[in-house]
């Protein structure tokens, strides 16, 4: 019944829509359309259908999404058909990616085309996220994550023109790109913004406006904070428009108003505009604050995932072969959910940042030992088939050390004295190895994020300073074994552009005013280019980390059993300091890789029957494929170096 009744809607769209629009070929948009009406309507009816003007809006939709199909290139269309009949394309252990700054990684997006995408490809990367680059404001722009413009790009970095050039390079080299998608907010310099200061009423309703205090402090009770140390509250009065805007993030950070079906059509119609550019990834910034709920956090709310899923299903029609990835810092158990709850095929997102993994990671550096990172695995929700992590060491953000509390308690922590002590660890003032900075401590917890680069936080800034050879080893080996995990976990390992050089803080951003309140900037360096000449002279430091980078993911991507088809099991070990993980190939499942990685500063054995229980022969001929080597036994035991990884299988 219901199904009838949205046909008999899509049949009278169809026959509204503007005739220049009629007249077009419309084939395979109408054969995708109808396959994803039934859910885009539902979806659709759920959000707005309380409305007036629900059918003009749904129409709206529709027209876009035409729209956005019409201006699609022969070129992309081919490339929706080609990822459609192989669509669990990006599952495959082939990819592996890396995040950059246009004016960091290179100069800008023209120097990027021409000058840098040879480096990339040195180390194997083919998938690359290009940080934020539309144009917003000069001064505070929460590196660029607020947006003036969604259209156009920041003319510090480039042009549109280039942008595409950009995208037609990477499409002929099969690398994938990354384009942000920053759709919780705006900067209150977007036009949208200039007009509801303005006054125009129309425009007021994209963002959460209110002429006093009321709504807001009751908001407030139950939001908390993101910014609690350099940008409390959740609300900024505006003066030029006379009334409190709600912003989440920074008091220039207006967020949008989703009950509005106008915002969403915008967001559908800008989706499609850089997917028409030639983007293959789209990556949705901060998804879980979609929604907002008066008496909740305003986080993770069931109609967040309901927008989500409507934009997957209009890109889904107009441009199949676009992926998303959900950037949603949260609790474990909710991350999964914003692949899509009981669904075959992901219906939300098919990749998400894995930031429980990377969090626990860190974890295992400052205590040396695996317990809180097996614990941690354990209690990860399943994800769907066709959805896949983000697995990554460090990003452009801070470190938060988000894990589940009961995990904590159950392998013998106190959750606040633990955090406590995390902190501590990695600001230095446990053993003055680390050098990260505290990042919005809050003082009544004395909880903290962390800011600081990867190499910084690993030791190698104090042991190059102390010259100490021992220390810079051990740094570098920590960099490794941390790269050995997310190479291996299962999902799209995502490298930080300095981190294959090992790239220390820069603490140089204390000097720019628009920046200085921001720790994150420590870790936002520009890569020297003089440094990453080293990486062809051994005996450097750069030297040892690129080579041993390029090696381990020459190597990964020869191995099938590292794709990710929910093909991984922990490994149960007796021993503390050791993380196990048995993959195993999808096809040829007998086809197993074992994944053993110390986290403790000495050796550890394992006994080689508790391979052999999971599928090792003991009798075989073990080699480490991360090394070429056959793995150090004696009297059965198999010993893993000092902070030292191994990717075991038989030959
Ligand atoms: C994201 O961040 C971006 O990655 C940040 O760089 C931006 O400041 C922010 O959005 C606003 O656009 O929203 O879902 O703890 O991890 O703010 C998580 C800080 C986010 C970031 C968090 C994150």
């Amino acid at each position: 019944m219901y199904e009838q009744v949205s046909h008999s809607l899509l049949n009278s769209i169809l026959n509204d829509l503007k005739p220049e629009i009629r007249r077009q070929d419309l084939r395979h948009f109408y054969t995708r359309l109808g396959a994803n009406f039934y859910a885009i309507h539902s979806l659709f009816s759920t959000l707005y259908g309380h409305r007036d003007d629900f059918n003009i809006q749904i129409l709206n939709l529709v027209e876009t999404m035409a729209r956005g199909y019409i201006q699609r290139s022969a070129e992309l269309e081919e490339l929706d058909m080609k990822r459609e009949r192989d669509h669990n394309w990006f599952l495959s252990q082939k990819w592996v990616g890396m995040a950059l700054y246009s004016n960091g990684f290179a100069e800008n997006l023209e120097d990027l085309l021409h000058n840098r995408i040879g480096y990339l490809q040195e180390l194997g990367i083919n998938m690359v996220h290009i940080m934020p680059i539309l144009k917003c404001p000069v001064g505070q722009s929460d590196g660029g994550y607020a947006v003036s413009d969604f259209r156009q790009i920041d003319e510090r970095v480039g042009t549109l023109n280039i942008f595409r050039q950009v995208a037609n390079e990477f499409r002929k080299r099969e690398i994938l790109l990354v384009h942000d998608i920053i759709l919780n907010h705006t900067s209150d310099e977007h036009a949208w913004a200039q007009k509801a200061k303005a006054g125009e009423a129309h425009y007021q309703d994209y963002y959460y406006t209110f002429e006093d205090r009321r709504i807001p402090d009751i908001y407030e009770q139950s939001m908390p904070q993101v910014f609690p140390g350099t940008d409390p509250g959740n609300f900024t009065w505006s003066g030029e428009m006379q009334r409190w805007v709600m912003s989440v993030f920074h008091h220039y950070q207006w967020d949008l108003n989703y009950s509005n079906p106008e915002v969403l059509i915008q967001i559908v119609d800008i989706i499609l505009f850089w997917a028409n550019q030639g983007v293959d990834v789209l990556r949705l910034d901060a998804v879980a604050f979609l929604w907002k709920r008066l008496g909740s956090t305003c986080q993770n709310e069931r109609h967040a995932h309901l927008i989500l899923q409507l934009l997957k299903d209009c890109c889904q029609v107009t441009a199949p072969s676009v992926l998303f990835i959900a950037e949603a810092i949260v609790a474990p158990v909710e991350v999964t959910k914003y692949f899509g709850e009981d669904a075959i095929v992901a219906k939300e997102c098919e990749v998400a940042y894995n930031a429980t993994l990377m969090a626990l990671l860190w974890d295992a550096i400052a205590t040396k030992n695996a317990k809180l990172l097996c614990q941690g695995l354990k209690s990860l929700p399943g994800k769907l088939d066709r959805a896949t992590w983000l697995n990554y060491v460090r990003c452009h953000d801070d470190i938060g050390f988000g894990f589940d509390d009961q995990d904590i308690r159950a392998v013998g922590y106190e959750p606040r004295a633990h955090r406590r002590f995390l902190t501590d660890y990695f600001t230095g003032s446990f053993d003055g190895q680390a050098r990260g900075l505290a990042f919005n401590r809050d003082d009544a917890t004395g909880d903290a994020r962390i800011c600081g680069s990867l190499a910084s936080l690993a030791g190698l800034e104090t042991a190059l300073e102390a010259d100490d050879q021992a220390l810079i080893q051990a740094a570098i080996d920590r960099i490794l074994l941390l790269h050995g995990v997310i190479l291996s976990f299962g999902g799209i390992p995502l490298i930080y552009n300095g981190d294959g050089i090992g790239t220390l803080n820069d603490y140089s951003f204390s000097d720019d005013p628009s920046k200085s309140h921001d720790n994150r900037w420590v870790h936002r360096t520009k890569i020297d280019w003089k440094r990453a000449e080293r990486r062809n002279q051994p005996g450097t430091v750069e030297h040892s980390l690129f080579g041993a980078m390029q090696k381990l993911i020459a190597i990964r991507k020869e191995i099938p059993a590292f794709a990710d088809f929910n093909n991984r099991e922990l490994l149960p070990l007796e021993n503390d300091h050791l993380l196990g993980m048995v993959r195993f190939n999808p096809q040829r499942p007998s086809d197993l890789v074992v994944v053993i990685a110390n986290f403790d500063s000495s050796a550890h054995g394992i006994d080689l029957e508790t391979l052999s229980r999971h599928g090792l022969n003991p009798r075989g001929r073990l080699v480490d494929l991360a090394s070429g080597l056959s793995p150090l036994l004696q009297d059965g035991v198999l010993a893993v170096g000092g902070q030292q990884f191994h990717w075991l299988t038989e030959t």
